[in-house]
């Protein structure tokens, strides 16, 4: 059994959403913040850094770090053929995008909601937000014109890449504009959403 350690609509919604797709046995812990915002004392024992996804293997490992375990999920389960098998062709186009992601559009994200983390000068935050938000239009960009006609990542074959992918569309402030100024992510993202299982993980996040 899988443990995810979650907030709903974070960074542990496209973790959640290949746990289901795969038919993996996972249960979801739903973290509370306390008074001062910070989560409860159990979870930074668990995770030092305090962050969501946190996924507890069945070996009673922790692993952190979303990208990592999305590969880790995928390879797991090749049946559900969401991760080329090392060595195909398509696998060096994989990990390039996905760690892309977790790299600029994620870290964009954070610094445009929580520009108060990146400064020591509380004058600094709007600052550090607009410049985040110019940067991961910029990231969108270059994502959207690798997708092409896709509509995933890797053509006709949908990978895990683009389940972290659609779950980034759901931070951008405006994700109509976003699909509007891009197709080629309004289109991925239409075709991530077809999946039942991953749809279903949507809702019960209340996206
Ligand atoms: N590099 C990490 C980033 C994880 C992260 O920053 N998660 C956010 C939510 S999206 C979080 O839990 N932040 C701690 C907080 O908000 O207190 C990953 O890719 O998993």
């Amino acid at each position: 059994m899988y443990t995810l350690y979650a907030r709903n609509t974070a960074g542990s919604m496209a973790p959640e959403a290949l746990l289901a797709a795969c038919g993996a046995p996972f249960r979801v812990v739903i973290l509370e913040r306390g008074p001062d915002g910070s989560f409860e004392d159990f979870f930074h024992r668990i995770n030092p850094k305090a962050e969501v996804p946190t996924l507890v293997l069945p070996d009673d490992s922790v692993m952190t770090e979303s990208a990592a375990i999305m590969i880790h999920i995928s390879d797991l389960f090749p049946a559900c053929g969401f991760a080329p098998a090392i060595g195909s062709p398509d696998r060096a186009r994989y990990l390039r995008w996905m760690v892309y992601l977790a790299t600029t559009v994620y870290m964009s994200d954070l610094r445009l909601f929580y520009p108060a983390r990146y400064s020591t000068d509380a004058a600094a935050a709007e600052g550090i937000s607009a410049r985040a938000a110019a940067m991961m239009e910029a990231e969108f960009a270059i994502y959207s014109d690798a997708l092409g006609t896709g509509p995933f990542i890797l053509g006709g074959q949908m990978s895990a890449v683009d389940i972290y992918a659609a779950m980034l569309c759901t931070w951008v402030p405006d994700m109509q504009q976003l699909f509007a100024r891009h197709a080629n992510l309004s289109r991925m993202y239409e075709a991530v959403l077809a999946s039942p299982s991953i749809r279903a993980v949507w809702d019960r996040n209340g996206v």
